[in-house]
């Protein structure tokens, strides 16, 4: 039958031609021959977004209408990357889009790149956030994501003389098309001042707080869709604002411009996000950040709850709410605050109902990252949930005592408050003893935490811990990075794969035909080759495509080695210089990633990076066999052109620090192999694609822990070890610095004194594996046949098993499909 389709919904060519048109005109307010590229991508985004509105609406009515338990995932991080194109794959509308755009005589590809990404997360627990809300979204899963709109997310990098340079990211500058406010759902969000005893009309004891400012919550939401099918969940993002009436009136009567300070000084709240992996002294606008969209998150799915028109006693029965590592465990207090204080229930029913309500993930075993605040400042700006943290305390420490009677440490040890010379609120127990489940993100993760910073609840509750280990979305990380490649499994496998990834058992047959592996070969000499070709028009260098790309991406931090792959580096150009005609496959090591601004030696691990990179690509003695790239500002959208192109994965952290790594399943997926230690998932993955296809390395936790309980010397390893020695002395010696010996003195004294993340006992072990690496990569048949098979088995992975995990065994949520109305 003949019908039109409608300009906002429509999915053919010619209809989605039209409506770019039209939205080129009415919202960009131009016609072509004065149009930018920039406008054309807004026309396109705005023609996007008008066919997720449809769906959006549709999701939220539905469960506005429906009686489901919903997700809440709260997280101060969110790292979505661009939104366009992933939209484009999960609507299934890439070619329309393409041929639409084609026959206005445009590129689809330059219109992509002019889309700013969100930064707002520091790097792989903002990156998981969103992976899970993707998958949440495909699983029909209903879920909100709640989270900070920070005015500037993580700063772009640029490298100046081989020094990291920060630049501000003004991600909204142009606009953001993704993103709709909602004014009308603004809610208060109190600070400071005083609390005060009252009885109420049933004669109860109650308490009220009277706050010293009030700053607004403005809801800006983004929809998120789900690969092929209507699902689209919220992520709502919080900006504060000045109330009019708190500062304007009440306050500042006749005081204008103190009340425009005060407008100032609330707008300053959502400003910026903090590096996660810088030292936090107190700082007062972090918490202020975090109390902020918690409070925000909380007040809101109260009120969803209660326009459902469901009675409050039975919250924790549609919501439940996770909490992404502690930066929202001051929920577990606002929740009680809000059901005690604003909704009057009694402590030990809204006790049950916070308890049922909230999980917590755990992030992190670094003891340095654990967040606590100290108590005064905490009770400066949080006055009643001091008051209420005190009360939870009381009776979790009755709880203990009844428990370990006479054991005044463990009493010690699990309570709140850390003693001592000043008290601190310890923010990971807050959300253990709120929490009904907590889980680490690798099996050895959780194994650690249960014996080691969280041991003391693992005994109280057991029951209460889980591992679930994390995974990556497949939609991003390999159908839209990698369109060849999908390609080529989906004509041998079909597609079902983009949401069932265990399907990829059907490529292990596969390896072992030789067509398919020159087919295979051919995709990844391409995909190495677009890399190349980017870095030859951004950075001037010459790459050849048929070297080992051996590729190191991730934040640089002393724990994550990159040092250590430097040495590696510096190793292979000492061999080559003592003899110039030693065979040696070619290798391109490449880097990404960012330091946090007050971190000097990573930092100073960049311009390490740089500088050998300046002297190894120039050396004329080795004969291009070397090359280093630093490629700056790792982000989401440049990883998308790095984890395709990888032969080699770097994932060298010390045993037992990195908690789980996403990066490392990125790489896998899109084939290459792994060189790594048996650290976080690193241990599964190896597992999976079974121990002779990946390549092992180094000391495993417990040795470490041993090393140093023997009292580790990291000289003895220097002085024995003369390759080492002669790689550590040329640094020491100025011959990366033109001669300037003090340059990486404290990174050299700093492994020779010191070394805590033990790069000097894992030296040997790392190059004789690295040898292994350059032997196996001569026989590209075999190569690849690891390659594919690394590639078949790596489909636990997916966040899609993660989050049916996080769904059958911590919230108990079932999928509910969406229908359209038409
Ligand atoms: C803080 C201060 C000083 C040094 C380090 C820190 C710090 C380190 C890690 C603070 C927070 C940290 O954790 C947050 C985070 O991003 N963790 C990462 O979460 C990912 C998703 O679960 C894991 O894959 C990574 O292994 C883990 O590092």
């Amino acid at each position: 039958s003949f019908h039109i389709e409608d300009d906002r919904t429509g999915l053919s060519s010619e209809t989605l031609q039209r409506a770019i048109a039209d939205n080129l005109y009415y919202i960009q307010g131009k016609f072509p021959e004065i149009a930018t590229l920039y406008d054309y991508y807004m026309a396109v985004a705005y023609t996007v977004r008008d066919r997720l509105l449809h769906r959006w609406i549709n999701t939220v009515k539905t469960y506005r209408e429906q009686d489901v338990k919903v997700v809440c995932y709260l997280s101060a991080e969110y790292l979505p990357g661009p939104h366009l194109e992933n939209n484009l794959v999960n609507l299934g509308i890439y070619d329309q889009v393409q041929q639409a755009v084609e026959s206005s005589g445009l590129d689809l590809r330059s219109i992509l790149a002019q889309e700013e990404e969100p930064g707002l997360g520091n790097g792989g627990l903002g990156r998981l956030a969103a992976c899970y809300m993707d998958s949440l979204a495909t699983l029909e899963i209903p879920a909100i994501g709640y989270g900070i709109r920070y005015e500037y997310g993580i700063f772009d990098q640029e490298i100046r003389e081989g020094w990291q340079v920060e630049i501000t990211d003004k991600w909204l500058r142009l606009g953001n098309p993704w993103e709709i406010p909602r004014p009308e759902n603004a809610v208060e969000v109190k600070f400071g001042g005083y609390t005060e005893p009252y009885t109420d009309d049933q004669g109860d004891y109650r308490v009220r707080w009277i706050p010293h400012q009030v700053v607004n919550g403005i809801p800006y939401d983004t929809p998120i869709s789900g690969y092929r099918v209507n699902t689209t969940s919220t992520m709502r993002l919080w900006k504060a604002e000045a109330p009019e009436s708190f500062d304007f009136q009440a306050f500042n009567v006749g005081d204008y411009y103190g009340a425009v300070d005060a407008k100032i000084i609330s707008e300053n709240l959502t400003k910026v996000l903090y590096p996660n992996d810088e030292p936090i002294q107190g700082k007062q606008l972090r918490l202020e950040q975090q109390y902020f969209f918690v409070s925000c998150s909380l007040q809101n799915l109260l009120k969803i709850h209660l326009l459902r028109g469901d009675p409050i006693e039975t919250f924790h029965e549609k919501f439940v709410i996770q909490l992404n590592d502690t930066h929202p465990a001051i929920g577990v207090a606002e929740l009680m605050r809000l059901l005690v204080d604003e909704y009057l229930l009694h402590w030990q029913k809204a006790w049950d109902i916070t308890q049922q309500a909230f999980a917590y993930t755990n992030h992190t075993l670094l003891p340095e990252a654990l967040e606590t605040w100290p108590l005064n400042l905490f009770g400066s700006l949080l006055p009643r949930h001091l008051e209420i943290i005190y009360e939870i305390n009381q009776r979790f420490l009755d709880q203990v005592r009844l428990k370990y009677l006479g054991n005044p440490d463990k009493l010690a040890r699990l309570s709140l408050i850390e003693e001592g010379g000043s008290k601190r609120i310890r923010m990971a127990h807050l959300a253990c003893v709120g929490s009904h489940a907590i889980n680490g993100v690798a099996a050895l993760h959780t194994e650690l935490l249960k014996e080691g910073v969280l041991k003391d609840f693992y005994d109280l509750w057991p029951h209460k811990f889980t591992n679930i280990t994390n995974g990556v979305t497949p939609r991003r990380w390999m159908v839209l990075i990698n369109p060849r490649l999908t390609q080529l499994i989906t004509r041998e496998i079909g597609e079902t794969w983009i949401t069932q990834l265990e399907d990829f058992k059907r490529l292990e047959s596969l390896a072992e035909d030789p067509a398919f592996r020159q087919e295979w070969r051919r995709v990844k000499r391409a995909v190495k080759q677009d890399l190349a070709d980017y870095i030859q028009a951004h950075q001037g260098l010459t790459l050849n495509p048929d070297s080992i790309f051996d590729i190191q991406a991730k934040r640089i931090h002393e724990y994550k080695r990159q040092h250590l792959n430097v040495l590696h580096i510096i190793t292979l150009y000492n061999r080559i210089k003592h003899n110039p005609r030693l065979a040696v496959p070619p290798r391109t090591f490449i880097f990404g990633g960012k330091a946090a601004p007050g971190y000097q030696m990573a930092k100073l691990i960049i311009k390490l990076i740089t500088s050998v990179g300046e002297v190894v690509n120039h050396d004329p003695d080795i004969c291009d066999l070397i090359k280093v790239v630093f490629l700056p500002d790792f982000n989401v959208t440049n990883s998308q052109r790095i984890y395709p192109a990888a032969d080699l994965s770097e994932q060298i952290s010390t045993a037992g620090k990195e908690a789980s790594g996403t990066g490392n399943m990125k790489f896998s997926m899109n084939g290459a192999l792994t060189i790594g230690t048996l650290d976080g998932a690193n241990i599964e993955i190896r597992e999976a694609v079974e121990a002779d296809n990946f390549f092992l390395f180094g000391h495993t936790s417990e040795d470490i822990v041993d090393l140093k309980a023997q009292g580790y010397v990291p000289k003895t390893f220097y002085n024995t070890n003369p390759a080492l020695k002669e790689a550590i002395d040329l640094i020491a010696s100025g011959y990366f610095s033109h001669g300037n010996r003090a340059l990486f003195q404290p990174l050299v004294d700093q492994l020779l004194q010191a070394d805590p993340y033990c790069l000097l006992a894992d030296y040997q072990s790392y190059i004789d594996c690295q040898d292994q690496v350059g032997q196996a990569f001569q026989d590209q048949d075999t190569w690849t046949k690891t390659a594919i098979l690394n590639v078949a088995r790596i489909g636990r992975f997916s966040s899609d098993r993660a989050i049916r995990e996080y769904c059958r065994e911590i919230w108990w949520v079932n999928p509910v499909s969406i229908h359209l109305e038409e």
